[in-house]
């Protein structure tokens, strides 16, 4: 259709990307082989049936359990050289992508081997593609602030040597019960230290934690907060303030935050004056990339193309870059 090929050439920028969440089952399977790790299904078709999810966190237990494969640079390297490709098919020019440390130091591997794998190939897709790209460390919420300390503490020799892409903190993992001001100092030392601040927010969680990322943990952009609709005073900050929402549409879906595309409430939110991208979260666990999350909620919800346009320039408003390099993303 028309609007299916407006929306594939559209230049686009990914705010909200775990690269663990890229891992595909077949990349996974010749990982797994070439580390001579048994992985706990028969075939790359057994494991993609077993994405049938029923929360957020009946898919972090796969998740997790899938990042398992990964152990070396090159590894690290090879999965997120994977995801630039893909995301390049998709018109991205630009994508701000979370990693979760923690889930690989508790198995062993050291923070450099992480930040040298996701890095390595963000610099060659930058040198050879002039692809953008950034890197914001995120903090597993179910896991103690005092974990995030120390994870803190073990990347921060790093910084110099990425200071060319590592530029922000975030939060992800399992919401409830994990609420923001868990992690209000080891958020205010990262602020001091000048990093830019973003957290997981409103997916399963109330919109309580909405209000605690922004006035606690100090974020600049709330990652889902789809469930901010819920509190008309936090939607008028919202739109006042243009905090961006990062939302995944097929992500929500996926982890049954809404029960069909149809009732996604993005095209609410936009017209309520906030700030919202469109973003793919975990693609190779929820089913789409840019493209697919586009075209899945601008279908449901009839969206225009100038409604289209608008989450677009959205995203570009929102991200990490000074205005001249967003000026190059128009
Ligand atoms: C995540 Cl969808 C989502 N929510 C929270 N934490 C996550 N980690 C990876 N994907
Ligand atoms: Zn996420």
């Amino acid at each position: 259709t028309a609007l299916r090929s407006f929306i594939e050439g559209m230049p686009k920028t990914e705010l909200h990307l775990h690269i663990e969440g890229t891992l595909e089952p077949e990349l996974m399977f010749a990982l797994a082989q070439r580390n001579n790790i048994k992985l706990p299904y028969d075939s790359v078709e057994a494991l993609r049936a077993a994405y049938d999810f029923s929360d957020l966190q009946s898919f972090l237990d796969l998740y997790y359990a899938g990042a398992n494969v990964l152990q070396t640079e090159q590894d690290f390297y090879d999965m997120t050289a994977a995801y630039i490709k893909r995301a390049q098919a998709d018109q991205v020019r630009h994508a701000e992508i979370f990693f979760d440390p923690q889930t690989h130091t508790e198995r062993g591997i050291s923070i450099a081997t992480v930040f040298a794998g996701i890095a390595g190939a963000l610099r060659d897709a930058r040198r050879t593609d002039g692809f953008g790209g950034a890197m914001i460390m995120s903090f597993l919420r179910h896991l103690s602030e005092e974990e995030a300390f120390d994870t803190l503490e073990q990347a921060l020799p790093l910084r110099d040597q990425y200071q060319d892409l590592w530029n922000g903190i975030g939060l992800d993992s399992s919401e409830r019960g994990n609420p923001p001001e868990k992690f209000q100092r080891v958020f205010a030392r990262c602020k001091a230290l000048g990093f830019h601040l973003v957290a997981h927010a409103g997916e399963e969680g109330p919109p309580e934690y909405v209000i605690g990322a922004l006035d606690l943990l100090h974020v600049e952009r709330i990652d889902h907060g789809v469930r901010s609709e819920e509190d008309p005073a936090l939607m008028q900050r919202l739109a006042q303030q243009r905090i961006p929402l990062t939302v995944c549409p097929l992500s929500n879906l996926k982890l049954c935050v809404v029960k069909d595309m149809a009732q996604h409430n993005l095209a609410r939110l936009l017209d309520a004056g906030l700030a919202v991208t469109v973003n793919s979260d975990d693609p190779a666990y929820f089913g789409g990339y840019m493209t697919a999350n586009y075209l899945a909620v601008a279908e449901a919800l009839t969206m225009s193309r100038e409604q289209v346009l608008t989450v677009a320039r959205n995203g570009i408003e929102a991200c990490f870059l000074n205005d001249e390099e967003k000026a190059t993303l128009m």
